[in-house]
């Protein structure tokens, strides 16, 4: 039996994808051999938690070869800008505020508050985009954020005014530790907060591509109310995202008597609607996720009899979960093209996809491109207005298979 990564409750089995590989590691040629490990998520009905049964190191994971670069969107450069003065917000009257930022990355956030001259701090433990980071005028520690550091960087900075975090609570296995942690270097008024892919837009589109191997958990109103509240924290505050296909940002705070937004009332309803808080609400995943793929592939096949060529659109880490559960590999998918310059010239982890740059994309584009990057979906089809013109279709599969 597993047991939940909050409270050491047994889990119960939501779905299985069998053997995956590392879900960011391109490779420079097909190999031999690759590391698997075995993906599937369970629920916790004690703390409501949503998690991975079986975890990666993450060392693993986030190193100096870390692949994905924020700054590769122009939509999620806009959406950081509008973090940073919600940040500049919450700070506006304290006298020399302290920033945190916990998994900056290439500093696509963190830079708007640097450039400001405020004291601030990102921790990053993957070497090459935290350097990344630095070029662009952050203040780096490259390094895992968890209780310990919390602890050292009180010591060497002082308390924090904020600790923010995007799309990284969700990728860390020990996260009592970290909310512990951030308990401790929190001003007493301070403010945590966080987003991640919320679990109710999973659910409602069964996107099950956001499971991979580092996003170890699925967030929702009830288990971060939950987990916070295990940590000395409070859940006084919910906002709906709209990028990376539905996220939620939460805000703690210290103690239990703060007060508590409407919000959290209103998207816990929401959420016991949708029986997240039972195994009810979770037992028809695995049987749509094995439609969404067997549709998928059916129609990648019918296309190919056809005599059809299909290219696909981001060499996202998502889409390491559709390809390899799904079987689609290079007999189905030409190539991927991605505008990541390190990712250019790599093969896809387990299908062993050609990646190619958006310039072949643009000189070589078969009629029918799979959306891999369906997060991006309004800023990519901005961009190719011209092959949507000439006749180009996006294949899309979440809720299900769509061609546009
Ligand atoms: O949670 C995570 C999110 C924030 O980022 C991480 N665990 C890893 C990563 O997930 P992802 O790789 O699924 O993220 P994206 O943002 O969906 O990746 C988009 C990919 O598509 C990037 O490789 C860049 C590429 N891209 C492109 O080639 N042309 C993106 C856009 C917008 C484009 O126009
Ligand atoms: N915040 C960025 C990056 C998300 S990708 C964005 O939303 O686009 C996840 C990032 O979290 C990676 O850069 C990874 O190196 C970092 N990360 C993973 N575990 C971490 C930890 N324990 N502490 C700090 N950062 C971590
Ligand atoms: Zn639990």
């Amino acid at each position: 039996m597993n047991s939940c990564k909050v409270c050491d409750n047994d889990l119960k089995n939501i779905v299985n994808f069998g053997p995956m590989p590392i879900s960011n590691r391109f490779l420079p040629a097909p190999p031999e051999e690759e590391f698997l490990y075995e993906l599937s998520v369970g629920f916790c009905s004690e703390c409501y938690m949503v998690q991975l049964e079986k975890t990666v190191d993450p060392e693993m994971m986030f190193n100096e070869n870390y692949a994905f670069f924020s700054s590769t969107s122009k939509k999620m450069e806009n959406h950081f800008d509008e973090m940073a003065e919600d940040i500049l917000e919450i700070i506006a009257n304290q006298t020399s505020p302290f920033v945190i930022e916990i998994g900056c990355n290439d500093g696509i956030m963190l830079k708007n508050i640097a450039k400001r001259g405020i004291h601030h701090l990102g921790m990053e433990p993957s070497g090459n985009v935290a350097e990344r980071a630095r070029e662009n005028g952050v203040e780096v520690f490259t390094g895992f954020f968890n209780g310990k550091s919390a602890l050292d960087i009180m010591e060497k900075h002082g308390e924090a005014d904020v600790i923010s975090g995007a799309n990284v609570m969700c990728h860390i296995e020990n996260i009592n530790s970290v909310l512990e942690g951030a308990a401790v270097l929190l001003k007493n008024d301070g403010v945590m907060f966080f987003e991640d892919p919320y679990l109710l837009d999973i659910v409602k589109k069964t996107s099950f591509d956001q499971i991979y191997d580092e996003h170890v958990f699925y967030f929702c109103g009830l288990s971060i109310s939950e987990l916070a509240q295990r940590n000395g924290l409070q859940l006084v505050d919910m906002a709906a995202q709209g990028v990376h296909g539905g996220s939620m940002r939460y805000f703690l705070k210290k103690g239990s008597k703060n007060r508590v937004s409407e919000n959290v009332t209103r998207h816990i309803s929401a959420e016991r609607e949708f029986n997240l808080h039972t195994l009810d609400g979770y037992l028809s995943f695995q049987k749509k996720v094995n439609k969404i793929s067997a549709d998928l592939r059916k129609m990648l096949v019918a296309l190919k009899e056809q005599g059809q060529r299909i290219a696909a659109y981001g060499a996202t880490s998502k889409s390491t979960t559709l390809l390899n559960f799904s079987k689609i590999g290079p007999e189905l998918i030409d190539y991927i093209c991605d505008t990541t310059p390190t990712k250019i010239g790599k093969y896809t982890p387990g299908t062993h996809i050609p990646i190619k740059s958006h310039q072949h994309f643009q000189t070589d584009s078969p009629p029918y491109t799979l959306l891999l990057a369906w997060n991006h979906q309004k800023e990519i089809f901005a961009k190719e207005l011209e092959y949507r013109k000439k006749g180009g279709k996006f294949i899309t599969f979440f809720p299900g298979i769509n061609i546009k």
